[in-house]
């Protein structure tokens, strides 16, 4: 009981203090963690124009030919990579955000990933990642993890941050063999960067992609192209439906205490 007390005591005075410097809980993104609303805004991603057809390639060119060979997906060592997944005029796996929203629900574990790097691929190929806060910085841990899984195969992993067309390294580790990992929460600076960029030095056709988060309101759409952010504090938002190889687009959306609705086209050039 003791204990609770002086917890709590301990609380409100960092509270008090962090309240008299004025940063009171805003973290690294400039984002504040207090409470969820109740609106939310749900639609769907089109696309609009010919997409970038799936990259083929040829696996007896690289290293590790027999093994990564194997990889499910490939055929007479050949392998499709495909960069925009869409069907029926929708895309799947568009990042849509909220641009401008500064407190609403806690990060939780949104933006925390670990990679796989396995068969000669890196799984997940598409998600979020976001800098870390003081705490995790102190820490260097939790925020970003990639594991080699594959035996006797050397994966080096190479980290970026892009912005238009240039891109700075973040992170570059090798992994020599299935079971050997690293934790790079503490290379997660970024700047105005809005896309993570992972790949293989020693297979550079193993690629995956991020978008930077700088608060937790985002969704992933599914095969349909649909999607839905919830506990969206009531407001006027910019809310963007992005693709990093298709592209962005941004509309405004007021959000009151239930469902806003919000569908985008992008246009593949
Ligand atoms: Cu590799």
């Amino acid at each position: 009981m003791k204990k609770i007390v002086l917890g709590v005591m301990a609380v409100s005075l960092a509270m008090a203090l962090g309240a008299s410097t004025g940063f009171a809980g805003t973290d690294v993104n400039g984002y504040k963690e207090g409470s969820a609303g109740t609106g939310s805004i749900s639609g769907s991603v089109s696309l609009k124009g010919t997409a970038m057809a799936p990259i083929i390639e040829d696996l007896s060119k690289g290293k590790n030919v027999e093994f990564c060979s194997k990889h499910p997906e490939a055929k007479d060592g050949m392998r499709a990579r495909v960069k925009v997944l869409h069907a029926g005029g929708k895309i799947q796996n568009a990042v849509v955000i909220i641009e401008d929203l500064k407190t609403g629900k806690p990060w939780g574990d949104i933006g925390k990933t670990s990679w796989d790097f396995k068969d000669c691929d890196i799984f997940p190929k598409m998600t979020v990642v976001r800098r870390h806060s003081k705490e995790e910085k102190k820490a260097k841990s939790g925020l970003a993890k990639i594991t080699n899984q594959d035996t006797d195969v050397l994966h080096n992993p190479h980290g970026y941050a892009v912005k238009g067309a240039s891109r700075g390294t973040l992170f570059n580790k090798p992994l020599p063999s299935k079971g050997s990992s690293a934790d790079v929460t503490k290379t997660f600076k970024f700047k105005k960067e809005v896309h993570f960029f992972l790949q293989c030095d020693q297979h550079n056709y193993m690629e995956a992609d991020a978008r930077i988060l700088k608060n937790p309101y985002y969704a992933m759409t599914a095969a349909d192209g649909s999607f839905k952010i919830e506990g969206i504090p009531a407001g006027k938002y910019k809310v963007t439906a992005w693709q990093p190889y298709v592209g962005e687009s941004t509309i405004e959306v007021t959000v009151g205490a239930g469902e806003a609705k919000a569908d985008f086209t992008l246009t593949a050039e």
